[in-house]
């Protein structure tokens, strides 16, 4: 296992390589050049500077979060080509730069998708909330109350200019049901495989967020027999996934330990956070700790300990807690992600030193 931690770059991100250096445990960087338009071809000196300034703050830069890809290819528009070509490219440059693993998503229009972004929860830190009544409103209003939570931050998967022309994109989806979507997504990985081959460099697909159709779009990594599906339209390690607990653990129809065990081999990439669920199918993001939430994290650690898991991991999003609301970008604040880091470390290093049956 290898601890990372997701940074969005110099003058992006509340928080310094510098901190982050100072949490234990934490080895490499998930990075992304956040300002490039899903379908460009990243620039080799932008990537080339962001991984030489990782690199010499004593962290790996071996994972890309994310690629964004463009939505004519998830349409299966006839340009969809020259985007796939695009795409390629970047995925050259960034094998050529060391990175290993390329997260990304095929979700239509939206990425996650939260109604409140500073929920108060009981002890009075607060998180981001999903309220099932509340996420099928006019897409409009939901756009223009993300976009006012996350101030100054840009967020990805929320780009303003894009989502400006809601309606026209909502338009170009009609015809795609989740069957055009994945043989679209079928399309996409066939053309870029054997560029991954080549380099060993893994795509890790995140599940999507919440696991269930918003607005009538489809979804298409959502449940266990969608990742079954997912993972057979190119059997290839290097068609994998992001084992994302939150994402997955919003439903309580996903037995989580029940999935990591069975897509263990091309899981490349684990986000491991928790959540609690009420019955109107509404949730709120917890701390990591098993016991605050529905998301069996020991268990999961657990397994993925037993199953010699080699691949990378990250506390995914934090609670806002000691006064860092509106400071930080919304779920990636330090403090809570730091204590993530800290509790998934130790439930790592209990299961380690357990099975060398050291008592010391
Ligand atoms: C949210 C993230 C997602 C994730 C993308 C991957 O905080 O987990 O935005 O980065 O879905 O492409």
């Amino acid at each position: 296992m290898k601890m990372t931690w997701r940074w969005f770059g110099e003058g992006n991100d509340s928080i310094s390589l510098q901190y982050i250096k100072q949490i234990p445990g934490v080895e490499g960087i998930v990075w992304s050049l956040h300002d490039i338009p899903a379908g460009e071809k990243w620039p080799e000196e932008r990537i080339k500077a962001t991984v030489n300034q990782i690199t010499a703050a004593g962290f790996n830069a071996e994972v890309v979060e994310s690629v964004n890809i463009h939505d004519a290819i998830k349409i299966g528009l006839p340009e969809r080509d020259q985007y796939i070509d695009n795409y390629i490219d970047t995925i050259e440059k960034l094998a050529k730069y060391g990175v290993k693993v390329i997260c990304y998503n095929f979700m239509p229009v939206f990425d996650w998708v939260r109604t409140d972004l500073y929920r108060q929860d009981e002890d009075g830190s607060n998180a981001l909330f999903y309220e099932k009544a509340l996420a099928e409103r006019n897409p409009k209003e939901l756009i223009a109350d993300v976009l006012k939570g996350a101030g100054e931050f840009t967020m990805p998967g929320w780009e303003p200019e894009r989502l400006a022309s809601i309606e026209q994109l909502f338009d170009a989806y009609s015809e795609v049901d989740e069957d055009t979507l994945t043989e679209n997504c079928r399309y996409f990985l066939e053309r870029i495989m054997p560029s991954c081959e080549k380099h060993g460099l893994k795509m890790a697909v995140h599940p999507d967020d919440p696991p269930w159709p918003i607005y009538g779009l489809p979804r298409i990594v959502r449940s266990a027999e969608h990742i079954r599906k997912y993972l057979k339209l190119v059997d290839s390690p290097c068609n994998g996934l992001t084992f994302c607990t939150g994402s997955l653990g919003a439903s309580g129809e996903n037995d989580l330990l029940s999935m990591a065990s069975e897509f263990h081999d091309r899981i490349h990439f684990a986000h491991l956070r928790n959540l609690k669920r009420n019955e109107q199918g509404d949730f709120i993001e917890r701390s990591h700790r098993t016991e605050d939430g529905d998301v069996n994290l020991t268990g999961l650690v657990r397994l993925f300990h037993e199953k010699g898991f080699e691949g990378y991991l990250r506390p995914d999003h934090g609670r806002h807690i000691w006064g860092e609301e509106k400071t930080c970008r919304p779920g990636y604040g330090l403090y809570d992600r730091a204590l993530g880091v800290m509790y998934l470390m130790g439930l790592w290093d209990a299961f380690k030193k357990e099975s060398k049956n050291e008592t010391e």
